[in-house]
């Protein structure tokens, strides 16, 4: 048995690569805040970073087959690998579901290469603040590298981009999604393009498409986003991929952005935290977002203004901090 209550040990027994409890640990950090909290304690004093390359794009465009093509890659230089598939809840995707997603990975088999998929709770592309925890939790079990999947940007503010060092946007010329469809600022995350789908028609077309984009944001950052062309299905251009990763990451080391841009990251994630902590406080999640939906009827009916309504929810939290307690902490 895996006793989830003794911290210390859970940890030396991921440090021993013990699988049975790094899938504990992991499913706990989705499904439980509290485990998270105190767990997270404990691991954070010894947990090292590893590089971590996101890849996002539209459903169906190509991410997973890329990714395994990555992991074999990284298997050849002798690589422990980490995968964490992001699936939208939503059940509507290009792609597969969940379950075939993974099984897509004919690289599940090696012992060296650990594959998680993850729910990412509602918002579309949005990843859950266990993201984040469990990327910590496969790099302190010793990988070497980390490959983050996700369907594109959500809503919860909290992103791709705040956990992966690079994020690689994979768009295909068949997904009909042409860089003028994009969603905003989806486009201006991207650190590299990936145009999947080579052996497809259109695939040039794209790849002007989104340099003439590129020369109208030139000028916001020095960094200049290359745009890779390949075939997942094939296996042609796929090597360039970490090629560009690490051209990025010396960027970013050379031009002194790693550390910066590493805090910025935090930063977002603890803000995440407070606001997720403050909604449970209130109602929990669910809760306050049907509370969020009352208030504003209530403002549609004019019985109510929109800072009348914030201070609504404002005082049901003050309420609870004090029945909490928690405003004596420190
Ligand atoms: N022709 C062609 N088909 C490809 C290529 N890469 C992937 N596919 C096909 O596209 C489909 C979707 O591939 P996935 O790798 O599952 O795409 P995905 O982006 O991971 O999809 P989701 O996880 O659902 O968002 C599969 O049927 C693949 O065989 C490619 O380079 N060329
Ligand atoms: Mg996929």
């Amino acid at each position: 048995m895996i006793d989830l209550g003794n911290h210390q040990e859970l940890l030396s027994r991921i440090q021993a690569q013990d699988v049975r409890a790094v899938a504990r640990v992991i499913s706990a950090l989705e499904n439980d805040a509290e485990f998270a909290r105190d767990f997270i304690a404990v691991l954070s004093p010894l947990h090292e970073k590893k590089p971590r390359l996101g890849i996002t794009g539209s459903p169906g465009v190509g991410k997973s087959m890329l990714v395994s093509h990555l992991v074999r890659q990284l298997r050849e230089e002798d690589k422990r690998v980490g995968v964490v598939a992001v699936d939208p809840t939503s059940p509507f995707s290009g792609g597969a579901i969940l379950g075939d997603r993974i099984r897509m990975l004919d690289v599940q088999n090696d012992p060296n290469v650990y594959i998680r998929s993850l729910g990412s709770r509602g918002s579309l592309g949005g990843l859950s603040a266990a993201t984040a925890n469990i990327v910590r939790v496969l790099e302190v079990s010793g990988v070497d590298f980390v490959l983050i999947e996700t369907v594109g940007m959500g809503q919860t503010g909290f992103d791709i981009v705040d956990i992966a060092d690079t994020v690689a946007l994979v768009l295909s010329p068949e997904s009909g999604d042409g860089v003028q469809t994009m969603k905003a600022g989806v486009m201006e995350v991207a650190d590299i393009y990936v145009v999947n789908k080579a052996d497809r028609p259109g695939a040039d077309g794209l790849i002007t498409e989104i340099l003439s984009l590129l020369g109208m944001l030139d000028g916001q950052t020095q960094w200049r986003p290359p745009v890779l062309k390949m075939s997942a299905l094939e296996g042609t251009g796929v090597g360039q991929l970490l090629e560009s990763f690490v051209e990025h990451q010396t960027f970013l080391a050379e031009h002194g952005l790693s550390e910066a841009k590493r805090r910025r990251q935090i930063v977002n994630e603890i803000r995440f935290i407070v606001e997720s902590r403050i909604k449970r406080l209130v109602l929990g999640e669910e809760e306050y977002l049907a509370k969020l939906d009352d208030l504003a009827k209530k403002v549609q009916r004019r019985e109510l203004d929109t800072y009348g309504a914030a201070g609504v929810l404002i005082g049901m939290i003050v309420n609870s901090l004090e029945d909490d307690g928690i405003h004596e902490e420190t």
